[in-house]
């Protein structure tokens, strides 16, 4: 998809500071941090919304899940815990439209999300 820039992330045609690459996934650290932690894990392929996902697309999201869960891993936050969010379209508060999931970590997180 020409115009996404995290398709642009995963071609290397703009800079991200990356923590994790599979065949199918990146992981990238987010450049507005909302936790000591937060990263987020997308899928090369272009997805736009979780709506648009297809049954071909489900190894590729349990892989998004699973990396996520290694980074907390790696980084000594996944027994105290952590939070997985993919926000879709407007009222979920979807502003970039190549679905990812945000890993956020090393900080109590409040519930429910505003
Ligand atoms: P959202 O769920 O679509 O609202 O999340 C988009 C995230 O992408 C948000 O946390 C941004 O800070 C983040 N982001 C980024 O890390 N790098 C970018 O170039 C852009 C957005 I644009």
């Amino acid at each position: 998809m020409e115009d996404c820039i995290f398709c642009k992330i995963v071609a290397g045609e703009i800079p991200a500071t990356i923590v994790r690459e599979t065949d199918d996934v990146i992981a990238f650290e987010d450049l507005h941090p909302q936790a000591p932690h937060h990263v987020l894990v997308i899928p090369r392929r272009h997805i736009a919304t979780l709506n648009d996902l297809t049954a071909e697309d489900a190894v590729t999201v349990g892989n998004m899940a699973r990396v996520a869960a290694e980074v907390a891993a790696e980084r000594g936050f996944a027994e105290a815990g952590y939070r997985t969010v993919m926000n879709c379209n407007q009222q979920g508060g979807q502003t970039v439209y190549h679905i990812h999931m945000h890993l956020l970590g090393g900080r109590p997180l409040g519930w429910p999300p505003g």
